[in-house]
Parts: structure tokens; C-alpha cells; sequence
């Protein structure tokens, strides 16, 4: 048998299983795994690598439309870049319906601005803010029919958040129809009255956003989310988890058998409230939400990580450039923390940190790790087993893995378009020296081809959907 392309002497590690062969792959696909495979065209060797199934990023932000004079740092072009130089292959961003937009124009939108420009594979999810009696109706059970399985809701935020009837409604057309619901769980009244509150007591600098939407925020927000989903009767994707009382409600949930699935970030394991107290606008930098909390919530985390409660790890990359943070949208030049755009960049360093920190303090072991950052999000949102292992008849979506290097993360090794990183100087050990989408490399040690592969996949509806997709082994 020949090969387009054999990958030789590496450790292969998936989210089950450790062994060493040699991968046979053509047309894309992984057609053999096998001792001492030989004849191909190209032959790269993998001695002293781990090969680990290309990352799956199930949550991130690209050229998504925001506050009037703040336009995101990545488009499709430089966020999957950076995706593929931190050992991505697929993104799965979000495709945001703006109010009295339909949802067929929102994706032939961001379908228009991902064309030919990606680096990596990619899968939209639906973000609902004007959930119409059509758009319930008629757009979304349509769409979902089509492989728009995945939909996220807010509850907060003037522009997106869903009153308690609509986040009812769009779990009911969710059950009906077999799709997922993402929710951004903070409740939006108590952040309005907390924000106005710390304005008039003049306390406005970035590092009161955490005080503006405090942990009990986000606890009750997700307890109202589980029970909806409860009383709807489906499941429901708690995503960017920041502390113990939210990962604590879903843990009941799970224990209780409902279809609750958990989500947790970089950045919660990483940065705390006080990351956000610097000079001037500094804090800035590390404004997200839910916002990074205490040391408690940061073990919170990963117990939920090591325990299953957070069945994936996502970078929740969501880039505004520091010198558009400081307020330029604020009426009359105001300065607020309530201003700065709620999002940091993570798109390149999420599978770096959860190596280092994960697997090389042993807190997590290296197929727990694939499963984190790869394997469960291709289940959880319809891509497996083309995406997310290595196996015959998968897609050879690969990264060649030095678990030795170590690397002082800058932001010039990051090719993002973001003008800094919250992980600026931080010592990581663990590194990815190749990335290959479908067989092609698209990344090697630090270098991006001029081509873009990258596609848009379509998901199974959940009548193909014959190999269990969506629910986890
Ligand atoms: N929610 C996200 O998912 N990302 C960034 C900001 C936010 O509120
Ligand atoms: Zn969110
Ligand atoms: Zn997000």
C-alpha cells in the first residue's frame, strides 16, 4: 500500500489510548496505523513526539460585531492562524444574529467573511439575540435540520440577553429538535444594579468589573439555566465556568442524571480578580466574563476538569486590542470598567497551558488531556469520530507535540491579531511543532503556509446522526 504522507516513530495518543506507530495517510485520511510503515512521498519523522488528534476549540469569537468604534482583533484569516499555531485544526466560532436580523442572513454573513480565509476546519454555532415567532418557528428548526446544532443564549448584556420566556422557547425548539443549547450564565438585572451602584460610588476602573458581576451572578444565573432546562426537558451546555458554586450546581445536576455539560477556559485556572487591579487601564487586559475570580475558584476548576464535570476545555478566545479597551465607546469619553469590551484572547495558548499545567503537574493525564482539548468536543458538537481521534477512516487532523520544549509565551508567537496576551511571560513546557489539517501540514515550528485549507464541515443532522454524536460515551 502507498501513502500520500507517513508519520514515523511517534507516540500516538488518544483520548483512550497511548501506543507507538507509524501513521499511513491518504487523501486526507488516516488509512493505516502500523510498525514500520515506508514508501510515501513524504515521510515525516515523529521520534521523540507525541501525535495527538489536531485540537478542537468549541468556543471562540471571530470578527464578531461589537459596541459602535470596537471591531474584534481577529477576522477568520489571523484567528484560525493562530489556532493552527497552537495546535488547532478545527474552531468551532460563533455566528451571531444581530436584532432583526435573520438567521439565514447572520450565516451567509459569517459563511462570506470565513470563505477561503481559514487556516483551520470550522463549525458555526448559532448565537440567538430576536428569537421571532419565525425565527423559532421556521428558521431555527430548519437550520438545525441543515447541521446548526449548536445555539448559544445569553441571559445578560443590553443587546443579547433573552427573557426567561424566550430562553424557555428556544430550549423547547431545542429539545424538539435535537439541537444544543449554550448558555452564558450571569443574570442581567443584578449586573445592572451592581454596575450602577460601583459608578456611583466612583469606583469605575477595570478591576470593578469582577465586583459587578460577583460569583453569586453567576451561580444563580446557572442554577435558573439548569432548572429550565430541566422543567423543558433537555439537555444544556453551561459554558465558560469561572468558579466552585457554578461548577457545584452542575455537578448536582449531573448527579441528579440531567443532560447538564459543562465548560471551563484558560483563563479561569490562570488569572484571578486581582489581575484586573493595574494602573490606569492595564486591568483591561484581563476583563472577561464571567470574570477570573480567587484561588479557590481556580481549584474549583480543576476538579471539575479532572472529576468530568467540565467535559471541555475551550479558549472562549474573544480578542479586542488593548489600545480599543480603554473606554473609546464610552459616551463623552467616560471612562468605566463598564466599557471595556468583555473578552481576551487564548486561541493559541489553551492547549499549551493545560499541557503544561494539566498533564506536566499531574493533574490530569495525557488522554484526559485529549479528550479536554479535542476528542469531547468533536462528540459534544456532531464532528465525531471524523474529527477528534486517530483512527482508521478519520480525518488526519494532527499535532506533533514536543513535550519537552519549553517555551516563554510572548505575544509575537502567537500571530493573533490582538496586540497583547494575558500570558505574556508565563513559562510553559509542552509545545506543538506541526500541525496538519487533513494531511497537509499548515503549521511547522512556527510557520504558517500561504495556503488556506481550512473548510466549513457540515455536522450530521440529528437524523444522520448515526454514531452518537452528540451524546458522550
Ligand atoms: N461571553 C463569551 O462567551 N465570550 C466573551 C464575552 C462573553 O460574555
Ligand atoms: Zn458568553
Ligand atoms: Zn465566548
Amino acid at each position: 500500500m502507498t501513502f500520500d504522507t507517513i508519520i514515523k516513530g511517534g507516540t500516538v495518543v488518544t483520548a483512550s489510548d497511548r501506543f507507538c506507530a507509524d501513521i499511513g495517510i491518504c487523501a486526507g485520511q488516516i488509512v493505516v496505523l502500523a510498525d514500520a510503515l515506508a514508501d510515501a512521498p513524504e515521510i515525516i519523522d515523529a521520534t521523540g513526539l507525541l501525535v495527538m488528534p489536531g485540537g478542537i476549540d468549541s468556543h471562540v469569537h471571530l470578527d464578531q460585531p461589537g459596541a459602535p468604534g470596537i471591531v474584534m482583533a481577529d477576522n477568520f484569516e489571523s484567528g484560525t492562524r493562530s489556532a493552527a499555531i497552537g495546535g488547532n485544526t478545527t474552531v468551532l466560532p460563533f455566528c451571531l444574529q444581530q436584532k432583526g436580523q435573520s438567521l439565514r442572513q447572520a450565516i451567509a454573513g459569517y459563511q462570506a467573511k470565513a470563505q477561503g480565509n481559514c487556516h483551520t476546519d470550522i463549525a458555526l454555532h448559532l448565537i440567538i439575540t430576536d428569537p421571532t415567532p419565525h425565527v423559532l418557528g421556521q428558521e431555527l428548526p430548519a437550520l438545525i435540520a441543515e447541521g446548526y446544532t449548536s445555539i448559544k443564549i445569553f441571559m445578560t448584556y443590553d443587546d443579547m440577553k433573552l427573557a426567561d420566556k424566550d430562553i424557555l422557547a428556544v430550549l423547547d425548539v431545542a429539545r424538539r429538535h435535537q439541537a444544543l443549547v449554550m448558555v452564558h450564565a450571569e443574570g442581567y438585572d443584578a449586573i445592572r444594579y451592581l454596575t450602577d451602584r460601583l459608578e456611583h460610588e466612583g469606583k469605575t476602573a477595570p478591576f470593578f468589573h469582577g465586583a459587578s458581576r460577583p460569583i453569586p451572578v453567576e451561580r444563580e444565573a446557572t442554577h435558573r439555566a439548569i432548572s429550565f432546562a430541566e422543567i423543558v426537558g433537555t439537555e444544556a451546555m453551561i459554558v465558560h465556568v469561572s468558579n466552585r458554586q457554578a461548577m457545584e450546581e452542575i455537578r448536582r445536576a449531573q448527579q441528579r442524571g440531567l443532560g447538564i455539560h459543562g465548560e471551563t477556559c484558560p483563563q479561569y485556572l490562570l488569572l484571578t480578580e486581582a489581575d484586573m487591579d493595574r494602573s490606569g487601564m492595564e486591568g483591561a487586559k484581563y476583563v472577561c466574563s464571567p470574570p477570573p475570580r480567587d484561588s479557590d475558584s481556580q481549584s474549583a476548576c480543576w476538579e471539575g476538569l479532572q472529576q468530568g464535570v467540565f467535559e471541555v476545555f475551550s479558549s472562549d478566545h474573544c480578542p479586542y486590542r488593548y489600545e480599543d479597551e480603554g473606554g473609546k465607546n464610552a459616551p463623552d469619553g467616560k471612562r468605566s470598567f463598564r466599557y471595556v469590551p468583555n473578552g481576551i484572547p487564548g486561541i493559541a495558548t489553551r492547549m499549551p497551558i493545560l499541557f503544561s499545567e494539566g498533564v506536566g503537574k499531574c493533574r490530569i493525564d495525557l488522554n484526559r488531556f485529549v479528550a479536554l482539548t479535542s476528542t469531547n468536543h468533536a462528540k459534544r458538537y456532531g464532528l465525531y469520530p471524523r474529527k477528534g481521534t486517530i483512527a482508521v477512516g478519520s480525518d488526519a487532523d494532527l499535532v506533533l507535540w514536543d513535550p519537552e520544549r519549553e517555551v516563554v509565551i510572548t505575544h509575537a508567537l502567537l500571530q493573533d491579531g490582538c496586540d497583547y496576551t494575558p500570558y505574556e511571560g508565563l513559562l510553559v513546557q509542552g509545545w506543538p511543532v506541526r500541525t496538519m489539517l487533513r494531511g497537509r501540514t499548515v503549521m511547522k515550528d512556527g510557520e504558517i503556509g500561504s495556503e488556506r485549507y481550512g473548510l466549513e464541515l457540515h455536522r450530521p443532522t440529528p437524523s444522520e446522526n448515526t454514531q452518537g454524536c452528540k451524546r458522550l460515551a
